[in-house]
């Protein structure tokens, strides 16, 4: 079969399906199979090119979810909503091939092939697309003290390695995305820094994905700490995403951001 190559003519929308029972005040969280299938066919209704199907939480302190309770989790919903295009948001390769196999055609890997030596392998050997993320440390303990000489740098350097290791490792250069990963292991003024500095991951020759949606550092920058209250603000950054190069958003509130998305692309048609 075809590898996977990303079609990003026009940015996509990546809507963010958890299927975690974590007590954290997350919008993409669902913990019952059918509500879970009923929101990634809204999302999808919604404008959502891509439906993330994680079921291991990346928040800090999260607990570590065996190989057996992520497959509960996500499997019985890849396999319903296998018509859409799905991505599984997973680190470990045996959950990445199960969820391949049960129609999953990309693999948002947070670790960027680094924490399961066999990824790289499922990800060559079934020709998915795969998201490569930077992020310093785990995420048990990223935001401890994050530490950069030059983040922006740093990340780009990371990647670029990450990249180099993919396509030596068999993986066609067409079925990669990069991440900065916004929030992973960054303070404040580090994920203001990659934003600012956005097109500088759009050089690598692959599709720049970037994840804000409601992360704290929004709702820091405007001073208004609360999860609710981060809409706008994440709305603002896809805005500013856009514009600076990033083909695919990922995030929580499809309807609002397929709307700024889809009217940056009508702006961008006017001479
Ligand atoms: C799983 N996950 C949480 N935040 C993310 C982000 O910013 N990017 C990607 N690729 N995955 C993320």
């Amino acid at each position: 079969m075809e590898a996977f190559q990303w079609k990003t003519t026009r940015p996509l929308v990546m809507g963010i399906l958890n299927v975690t029972p974590d007590s954290f005040s997350d919008g993409g969280r669902y913990t019952d199979v059918a509500s879970a299938v009923t929101r990634a066919r809204q999302m999808a209704s919604e404008g959502a090119d891509i439906i993330d199907v994680g079921g291991e939480s990346t928040r800090p302190g999260a607990p570590v979810v065996s190989v057996d309770e992520e497959l509960r989790r996500v499997l019985p919903v890849i396999e319903q909503i296998a018509d859409l295009l799905v991505a599984v948001d997973t680190t470990k390769a045996v959950v990445a091939g199960h969820a391949i196999a049960a129609g999953a055609r990309i693999v948002n890997d947070i670790s960027a092939l680094q924490y399961d030596a066999d990824m790289v392998s499922v990800v060559r050997e079934f020709g998915v697309g795969v998201i490569l993320m930077h992020m310093q440390g785990t995420p048990a303990t990223m935001q401890d003290n994050p530490c950069y000489s030059d983040v922006v740098q740093d990340v780009r350097f990371f990647l670029a390695e990450r990249i180099e290791f993919a396509v030596a490792s068999g993986v066609k250069k067409m079925q990669i995305a990069v991440d900065p990963g916004i929030g992973f292991g960054k303070t404040i003024e580090h994920n203001r820094q990659l934003l600012a500095k956005l097109k500088e991951f759009a050089t690598f020759g692959c599709p720049l994905v970037v994840g804000a949606s409601r992360k704290s550092f929004i709702g820091q920058l405007l001073s208004r700490p609360e999860y609710e209250q981060r809409l706008s603000g994440s709305l603002a950054v896809a805005a500013w995403a856009v514009m600076h190069g990033a083909q695919i958003i990922r995030v929580h509130d499809v309807a609002e951001t397929a709307d700024v998305v889809r009217m940056i692309a009508a702006l961008r048609q006017i001479n």
